[in-house]
């Protein structure tokens, strides 16, 4: 039940243009909506009628604390009355700088995507903002907002997207709310933000207000604010030419060298094609599934080895391509495939980081790089050769934000496919890859031999993540409770042939902001520097998700080419035997292994 007061009507927006239509008839635009006629100076009808109201919720919403990244619920959930509102609310509320300031706005196009676009809107103008900025469509990629928020000295942005989730009516919905630096914000601000949701006893909306228009870039009255529709792909599309030599990935896509690229039905469609296609001169039809769909097509738009299959067995299973890759819903995850070759995260960012100078934007060299915990320490090994400082963040982009801003890092990266730079604050799928083709336009080497290059100079880092999807909550937490008990009492255990010597509950402090989080993973460190970590997933919807990471290092003088499952197999059975995975979940094997 919700009561509605009306709190004043809004002050009628001074005239920004005026465009005569008909003037014969003396029919000019409406000064608020500009798409009604009415009479020289006047507002029309809904225009008139825009009120602020303060709409009263009976009780607060006590599920909205915000995960990994961004509140992520089932679509259903969104769609309950006043959900969106209440979390926007309460951003509005915490953000600094909303009232007079500019704020980006936009979604990977899922299900849900424009009614929320002018929700926020809405709301937005009834809380002061003075400038909303979102695209054609209202889609907009996680990296490309991260660009616009910097680019536009905005406050920051509403990112809609429940990133790699299933989208449509019975998938998943999703906000993340980004600071002005254009990065996830904090956990000191997503904790703040749901401080407000627990209390929260209602929020303010324009209402009466013309539908937005998002079809055409343009410019638009919402009340007092402006809503600027831009393009969404063009200022993305001018930052990567910046950062890449395009004239010599154009060179190697116009010769012998065919890739493909899947887009997943999700929002990184226009920007490859756009890219790849338009300008760097790749045939049509290498962007694969290039145009966003509400629900990705029915699928999980995920760029990893079970729901990219199509793409992996295109690139593993035929020499059809040269080079493969694909984003995940919102563009900022990437999966690297070769010529039967699959590049693992971890190793990318470890390629990258010993590649960089022949990227234009990279090519004074680095400053540092980082890695969250569970991501393996390829990069590490490479950043020790160059004499690079490197750091170990918990899960989750946010926590590469402090490094970034003070200018400790250039490059970061996560195992789960996310690789970015200091060019924006936010991992960055599109970038991954055209860093990937200024790397072998320059090296002229199949994929392959760059990686068997890489392992003979640097060693190599066996590595996999087991995700068991969906589990019931209490098995997995109960799981996880249980091994987290029996840590203190594992040190100088016996554990797959080796000894573990650290058994820990992984924990970190910021070293520019001095603040701890702690509770991010549980760590069995081997005295062979082997380690096994078990995490509960921050971004599922259904259930529990456990995550189970797997790395042993091999030196340049090792057994350099061996089937990681293989190579890890004592690992996995040994944790299995540990934490009781198999009986604890009812699965025998995970659901998803990379
Ligand atoms: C997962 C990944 C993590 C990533 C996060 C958001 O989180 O493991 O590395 O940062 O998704 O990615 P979790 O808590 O489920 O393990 V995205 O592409 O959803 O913004
Ligand atoms: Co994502």
């Amino acid at each position: 039940m919700t009561a509605i007061a009306l709190i004043g009507r809004i002050q009628a927006p001074q005239p920004i243009q005026q465009t005569r239509l008909n003037p014969s008839q003396g029919e000019w635009d409406c000064q608020n909506c500009w798409r009604v006629r009415v009479n020289l100076g006047a507002l029309c009808v809904r225009s008139m009628a825009a009120t602020v109201q303060q709409i009263s919720l009976s009780s607060p919403f006590a599920d909205q604390k915000p995960g990994t990244s961004g509140l992520r619920k089932s679509s259903k959930q969104f769609e309950t009355p006043h959900y969106l509102e209440s979390f926007i609310e309460s951003s509005l509320r915490v953000l600094p700088g909303v009232a007079g300031g500019t704020l980006v706005v936009g979604g990977d196009g899922r299900y849900g995507n424009r009614r929320a676009i002018g929700v926020i809107a809405r709301m937005a103008a009834a809380h002061g903002v003075a400038r909303l900025i979102t695209t054609t469509g209202g889609i907009l990629s996680t990296p490309a907002a991260s660009h616009l928020i910097r680019q536009n000295g905005a406050i920051g942005g509403v990112i809609l997207s429940a990133s790699h989730n299933p989208g449509g009516p019975e998938g998943d919905f999703g906000v993340k709310i980004n600071g002005a630096n254009g990065g996830p914000t904090p956990e000191s601000i997503t904790d703040a933000i749901f401080a407000v949701t627990q209390t929260l006893d209602g929020y303010r909306i324009l209402e009466g207000t013309p539908e937005l228009a998002l079809d055409q870039p343009g410019s638009q009255q919402l009340s007092a604010m402006t809503v600027e529709v831009v393009d969404g792909v063009e200022a993305y599309v001018a930052l990567m030419q910046k950062l890449f030599d395009f004239d010599a990935i154009g060179d190697l896509l116009r010769g012998d060298f065919p890739i493909a690229f899947d887009a997943m039905h999700a929002v990184t469609g226009p920007y490859a094609t756009r890219i790849l296609e338009g300008l760097l001169g790749a045939p049509a039809g290498t962007v694969r599934n290039g145009t966003p769909l509400e629900d990705f097509g029915g699928g999980h738009p995920d760029p990893n080895l079970t729901y990219a299959h199509e793409l992996a067995e295109l690139l593993l299973g035929s020499d059809a391509y040269r080079f493969g890759a694909a984003c995940d819903g919102d563009g900022d995850r990437n999966m690297i495939l070769g010529q039967r070759c699959f590049v693992n995260p971890s190793d990318s960012l470890a390629v990258l980081t010993a590649n960089a100078t022949l990227a234009p934007g990279y090519a004074d060299g680095l400053a540092g790089v980082a890695r969250s915990m569970p991501t393996s320490a390829a990069a590490d090994v490479v950043a020790k050769d160059l004499g690079l400082p490197c750091y170990e963040t918990p899960t989750g982009w946010k926590f590469f934000g402090n490094l970034l801003d003070a200018g400790r890092i250039t490059l970061c990266g996560e195992e789960s496919f996310g690789t970015g730079s200091n060019h924006i604050r936010e991992k960055d799928g599109l970038w991954a890859v055209l860093f990937w083709l200024n790397i072998l336009a320059r090296r002229r080497e199949p994929v392959a031999q760059i990686m068997a290059e890489h392992w003979n100079r640097f060693g190599r880092h066996y590595y996999s993540r087991h995700d068991y999807e969906a589990i019931a909550s209490e098995a997995a937490h109960g799981l996880y409770k249980r091994v987290q008990e029996m840590q203190p009492a594992l040190v100088g255990q016996a554990f797959a042939g080796r000894t573990i010597a650290t058994a820990d509950d992984f924990a970190y402090t910021d070293p520019v902001d001095g603040s701890l989080t702690s509770g991010q993973g549980l760590r069995l460190l081997l005295d062979d520097g082997s380690r096994v970590v078990l995490r509960l997933s921050g971004t599922g919807t259904q259930g529990a998700t456990l995550r189970v990471y797997l790395e042993s290092y091999v030196p340049p003088s090792g057994n350099l080419s061996q089937d990681p499952q293989a190579a890890l197999g004592d690992l996995i059975t040994a944790i299995d035997g540990l934490a009781e995975i198999k009986t604890r979940t009812g699965m025998d094997r995970p659901t998803v292994i990379t």
